[in-house]
């Protein structure tokens, strides 16, 4: 049974938070997990305070427990100071149809993208079956000692305490 996922990606605003590598993510959740996924849209993405947003149906995994991510990056140098590294700030899960009263910020015609993205992501943050998660420290592609070899991240759950 397929069912629509909508996750936003928050870059921090550390400099050179940002990333122009391809990244990939999996999603494990309690009755299952989705195949490795490329976060690919138009435009520049993951750059320093940007809120990135996806849509996605996957089979029902059931409540996202797990994100893992992984970059493949072949062609960076080690002596680049521009390195793919990435400060990711936190990703949200939302399992579901998004609710009209959220998704009508993203169709209304006022502000910057950026600005609606924001407002969107904190409505959807706020939404109990949102399911947040952090990873509080840098991502690193592989490639500069496995070159083609993708390293993994798994992030950690937010919990609303
Ligand atoms: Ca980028």
């Amino acid at each position: 049974m397929a069912n629509k996922y909508c996750i936003t990606f928050r870059t921090s605003k550390k400099s050179g938070a940002g990333t122009d590598s391809d990244i990939e993510m999996q999603l494990v959740g309690t009755v299952g997990e989705t195949g490795w996924t490329n976060l690919d849209e138009a435009g520049d993405s993951f750059e320093e305070g940007d809120i990135n947003l996806f849509f996605f149906e996957f089979n029902d995994i059931g409540t996202a427990t797990v994100v893992r991510l992984r970059t493949r990056e072949e062609s960076s140098s080690p002596d680049s100071p521009d390195g793919p590294a990435w400060h990711l700030d936190r990703v949200c899960v939302y399992p579901g149809e998004v609710p009209q009263e959220i998704r009508i910020i993203l169709d209304s015609p006022i502000g910057a993208t950026q600005y609606k993205r924001r407002l969107f992501e904190n409505a959807l943050l706020a939404h109990p079956n949102a399911v947040v998660f952090t990873h509080d420290n840098w991502i690193y592609p592989g490639a500069y000692s496995q070159r083609g070899t993708a390293n993994e991240w798994t992030l950690t759950e937010i919990s609303a305490d």
